[in-house]
């Protein structure tokens, strides 16, 4: 079986790629089981370049394909930040839940109804020999006033999905997996590597 790297550190992405990427017909690993030292510089300025950067990095590194998530928060009262800074927010080296209190520090004279924010994600497949490929997902919300839930990571526990008065870390797995943004490119992603499965029993 073809070998499919998760191309991320972020243990929190892996834990909701992983289930959806395992029967697609490729061994799923995770960069920390086949490349714990590997660094990829994010520096462009969209999810869309950093995704396929981080999938080049990652691919032509182990040889292998590999898949790429770029993602993150655009709050509009913020003029779309955090956006692709979104992991760097606050400062570097902060867990997530301080900055989810950085985040609720510069919204704090924000009414309610100007907290309008959204999850973007983009993955990138790179597959050696074959034209890269992006998918991407939107999730609409607003910002809470306060932390709640213990599920999901970084922002999760701000984050009230459009539609739902609880965070997305109170709502849990099950609504996650059934709304996200990274579920929406996950499906788009899935079904084309179930097409590319299909092309190659035919042949
Ligand atoms: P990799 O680059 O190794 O994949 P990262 O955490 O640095 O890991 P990003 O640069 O894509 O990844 O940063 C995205 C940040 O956006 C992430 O660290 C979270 O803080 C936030 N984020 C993305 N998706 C999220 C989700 O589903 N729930 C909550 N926060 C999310």
């Amino acid at each position: 079986m073809k070998r499919l790297v998760i191309a991320t550190r972020n243990q929190g992405k892996v834990a909701e790629l992983r289930s959806a990427l395992e029967g697609t017909g490729f061994e799923i690993f995770s960069l920390e089981e086949l490349a714990p030292g590997l660094v990829v510089e994010e520096d462009a300025e969209t999810f869309e370049a950093n995704a396929l950067e981080k999938a080049r990095v990652v691919s032509e590194a182990l040889h292998c394909a590999a898949v790429a998530d770029d993602s993150g928060l655009s709050v509009d009262a913020l003029g779309g930040d955090p956006g692709v800074r979104s992991a760097r927010y606050g400062g570097e080296g902060l867990r997530d839940s301080q900055r989810c209190e950085a985040l609720l520090r510069a919204l704090a004279d924000v009414p309610d109804e100007r907290r309008i924010a959204r999850f973007h994600c983009v993955l990138a497949l790179w597959i050696p020999g074959r034209p890269a490929v992006c998918f991407d997902g939107v999730l609409e919300g607003r910002i809470d006033r306060f932390l709640s839930g213990e599920h999901g990571f970084g922002y999760d526990p701000v984050f009230v999905p459009h539609g739902y008065d609880q965070s997305l870390a109170v709502l849990g797995k099950e609504v996650k997996q059934r709304i996200s943004h990274r579920a929406q490119a996950l499906s788009c992603l899935q079904t084309h590597l179930l097409g590319l499965r299909s092309e190659q029993a035919a042949h």
